[in-house]
């Protein structure tokens, strides 16, 4: 996949990021060598060892503490450890760590170990502390760990013929503390607060009525089962109305969620929707009450978001938050690790394909920076360099291998492990990765990593069900991977309101059964080689033999589309893309990002002229992003007389500033209509146009003012807030065939503003052009020229040593002068 960015020089204008898609199948398609049976064990006793360092050096330091400070080597202690703000109110002075692997342990078959557990967590647990902590998390993690532990509890009992003392003590725990997470549903919109103090059931006052849909939306696994397991309605009924509102909050057009909303009045405050951060485990909630329960509500729930989602957040296999009621609008160029989950959930959904390629994509970030780190580019570098040991892509792995059977998978976990290993491994347990750049620790391991990674590895290398401590086959995973047994559903009937959705309507398919376990492996490798290619790609765009980019004396016949026709808001050019294979999604910012997935293309002729196009575009972006010198417009008109300048960027067509050498000036006149695509009302012969970006290219803008005698053209920004010192350099670009004969400039909103602010002003304005400061004192020459001619004139063949000094450079205001009276110019 390459990436290239650009400014683009046609309307909008706008910075092109590509992800050209080269199917480039080679002799590599069939993957690493398997991993013998033998190994494979190995690998489990790893895991095993692995895990009992990280474990042991827990209850050796810093039990009964929440967590370990592996550096330190002590306990993470609420109110004594210094606080790391929000990040702590996942401690509760509850053991968390503790609670958090109890299953893990049972998992493992560390079953001993788990009795001496659990007999620890009743002696020593209390949920009382007086302190604000997260409903999100302690749901999870507490409430979670405590069900999973009473499920693996019930379990050895049941089959293992152990554990006859056990009486159901962390169940009644387990109720405990969702009673005390009750009053934290208590809003006008039912959705829960996201803080609560367990010891007070109050909520946090004022600023926090906000709360993420992923914090909103992850309590029916654990809250259903509370229910089930005790018999009380009251948690499951209010978990299911929080899912119930977050629903009617979808937006209608797309069937997206945002990210943040309010838990009074249901209002979105953060409308970005993807599949990460905020919002992750709503959806994997959804499809796993579906799973859990048996409710055909929340199945339908899911296949209608997963529907939006695969419409509008993918871009192939890439996952790009767009805005929920813009959706085809990106939001953010970057990724998030926590979406790591997703192909694990697409395995459970049954769209294997998506879920192999995504998959195969993060494995080509994670083998580029041996771990994910928190957040990375779409061009797979770092944008946040921390790994806190996240368990997802793990978990993903793990699903796959599951589903597929492909012992490519058992090689991914092998490296999960070995990296672990070599980077993250202390003498105290295992370190989150401050940076994965330098790999230096931080001191922290949350108790996700005994909850969630070991549980994973675990399973991935154990050979069969019967090798495991607990059946697994028995059980959901919760998204912080507690066990929770599939009969609960008939363990007691509950009150659900009655479902609308009848069998037939709701989706069960897997729609791509071709990839499942002992299926087509070759189609599998052959999913995978196309991502991985275009991984390749990013660094080595020419390095794909196989798939030459055709070029255009090879093409025979018209061209529908070149990259330099683009207009990205025409519809025609945007259908013409799609055949092509190509997705075009247009950043908040106003950059484009283009992304082409050879197999969607509508032909493989269409698939080649994608190709080409791609290529074309990166050629054009590469033009663009050569560093460029400002170019300076100078106000001649007073009471500047010279002395503000504004800084201006290039254009690839129309004669250079060099060329021209002294520079142009003028009057400066704005076009009628403001974009110049068609001829102006006002007259602009002699003058300097200024035009606004858009409707048309650039390069037709400044024919259409070389055509009705206008001396030089400027363009300025229609993109919101863009500036000369905020916003990226830019070259607006032309095309081969047309040639432009005056000169042309750029500016960003911000310097456009100013132009066009003194042209109202005073009706015109007298300009300079030029690429470079013209000193005062042979600025007035000019002025007077100007004032005696109302014509523009060349003004080459200066020198421009020494004495006075250059004007003053306006950067975002109008330097120290002040603003002309009006009328004045
Ligand atoms: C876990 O606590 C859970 O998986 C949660 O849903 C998201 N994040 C962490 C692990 O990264």
């Amino acid at each position: 996949m390459v990436e290239v960015r650009r400014l683009y020089r046609f309307p909008p204008y706008v910075w092109v990021s590509c992800f050209l898609s080269v199917m480039c199948l080679s002799g590599q398609a069939l993957g690493p060598k398997a991993i013998a049976s033998t190994q494979r064990l190995e690998l489990r006793d790893k895991v095993l060892e692995m895990f009992n360092h990280a474990y042991n050096a827990y209850m050796t330091n810093a039990y009964p503490a929440d967590e370990l400070m592996p550096i330190a080597c002590k306990g993470r202690i609420r109110g004594v450890t210094p606080s790391r703000g929000d990040i702590d109110d996942t401690l509760g002075n509850f053991s968390l760590t503790l609670v958090d692997t109890l299953d893990t342990l049972a998992l493992l078959g560390l079953h001993d170990e788990f009795e001496v557990a659990v007999r620890r967590v009743e002696r020593d647990v209390s949920l009382n502390a007086d302190l604000l902590v997260s409903v999100f998390e302690t749901n999870i993690r507490m409430l979670g760990g405590l069900l999973g532990g009473h499920s693996a509890a019930l379990e050895l009992q049941e089959s293992h013929n152990r554990m006859k003392w056990y009486n159901g003590s962390l169940l009644r725990m387990a109720k405990e503390l969702g009673d005390r997470l009750l009053p934290a549903f208590n809003t006008s919109t039912g959705m829960p607060m996201s803080r609560i103090n367990l010891s007070t059931g109050s909520v946090r006052r004022l600023k926090d009525r906000d709360t993420c849909t992923a914090c909103a939306g992850t309590t029916i696994l654990e809250m259903s089962a509370l229910s089930r397991f005790t018999g009380d309605p009251v948690y499951e009924n209010r978990a299911r109305e929080a899912m119930d509102y977050l629903w009617s909050r979808r937006q209608r057009s797309s069937d997206l969620m945002g990210t943040v909303l309010n838990v009074e009045n249901g209002e979105w405050v953060r409308k970005e929707s993807g599949i990460g951060a905020g919002i992750d485990s709503y959806y994997e909630y959804l499809l796993k009450a579906y799973i859990l329960l048996g409710d055909d509500t929340y199945l339908h729930r899911f296949n209608t978001h997963y529907q939006a989602i695969k419409q509008y957040v993918a871009q192939g296999p890439m996952m790009i938050d767009v805005l929920m009621h813009k959706p085809t609008t990106a939001a953010r160029n970057f990724i998030d690790a926590l979406s790591a989950f997703w192909p694990g959930l697409q395995v459970l959904k049954g769209d294997l394909k998506s879920a192999i390629e995504t998959h195969e994509l993060l494995y080509q970030v994670f083998t580029r920076h041996t771990f994910l780190p928190e957040a990375f580019t779409t061009s797979f570098d770092v944008h946040w360099g921390q790994y806190p040991l996240r368990p997802e892509f793990a978990e993903s792995t793990y699903l796959l291998y599951k589903a597929t059977g492909d012992p490519y998978y058992l090689q991914v976990g092998k490296t999960i492990l070995e990296n672990l290993e070599s980077r993250a491994r202390v003498e105290c347990g295992f370190a989150g990765i401050k940076d994965v750049r330098t790999f230096t620790h931080e001191d922290r391991m949350d108790s996700y990593f005994l909850a969630e990674m070991f549980k994973y590895l675990y399973l991935l290398f154990s050979p069969s069900s019967e090798d495991l401590g607990i059946n697994i086959d028995n059980y959901v995973l919760t998204t912080e991977a507690h066990l929770l047994p599939l009969k609960l559903s008939l363990l007691s009937p509950h009150n659900k309101t009655k479902t609308k959705f009848t069998m037939s309507s709701v989706d069960r398919s897997c729609s791509n059964s071709d990839y499942v376990k002992s299926g087509n492996l070759k189609s599998i490798h052959e999913l995978r080689n196309t991502v991985k290619v275009d991984a390749i790609n990013v660094k080595q765009p020419t390095q794909c033999p196989n798939n030459p980019t055709p070029s255009p004396t090879q093409w025979v016949g018209p061209r529908t589309l070149k990259a330099s026709e683009l207009i990205p808001n025409n519809q025609q050019h945007i259908a013409i893309l799609k055949r092509m294979g190509i997705t075009m999604v247009v950043l908040k910012d106003g950059k484009i990002q283009l992304v082409q997935h050879h197999n969607t293309a509508s032909t493989p002729r269409d698939a080649t002229e994608g190709t080409m196009f791609m290529h074309e575009m990166m050629e054009l972006s590469k033009k663009a992003e050569a560093p460029q010198n400002p170019l300076y417009i100078q106000i001649l008109s007073r009471p500047y007389k010279g002395s503000l300048a504004l800084r201006a960027q290039p254009a690839q067509f129309g004669p250079t500033f060099d060329s021209i050498e002294g520079g142009v000036l003028g009057y400066a006149v704005i076009s009628d209509p403001v974009d110049g695509c068609t001829n102006s009302q006002h007259p602009v012969k002699g003058k300097i146009v200024v035009a606004e970006r858009g409707s048309c290219m650039f390069v037709q803008k400044a024919k259409m003012a070389e055509s009705q005698g206008a001396v030089g053209i400027i363009i300025t920004d229609n993109v919101a807030e863009s500036s000369f010192e905020g916003s990226s350099p830019f070259a607006m670009a032309g095309d081969d065939e047309t040639i432009v004969n005056i000169p042309a400039m750029f500016l960003f909103t911000k310097e456009g503003g100013i132009i066009r602010d003194l042209i109202r002003d005073a009706g015109h304005l007298r300009l300079f052009l030029s690429n470079h400061l013209k000193p005062l004192r042979k600025l007035e020459k000019y002025e007077i020229m100007l004032e005696e001619i109302d014509a523009p004139t060349d003004v080459s063949s200066d020198t421009d040593s020494g004495q006075p000094p250059p004007a003053k450079v306006s950067s975002d205001t109008i330097s120290e002068q002040p603003p002309p009276p009006k009328g004045e110019l």
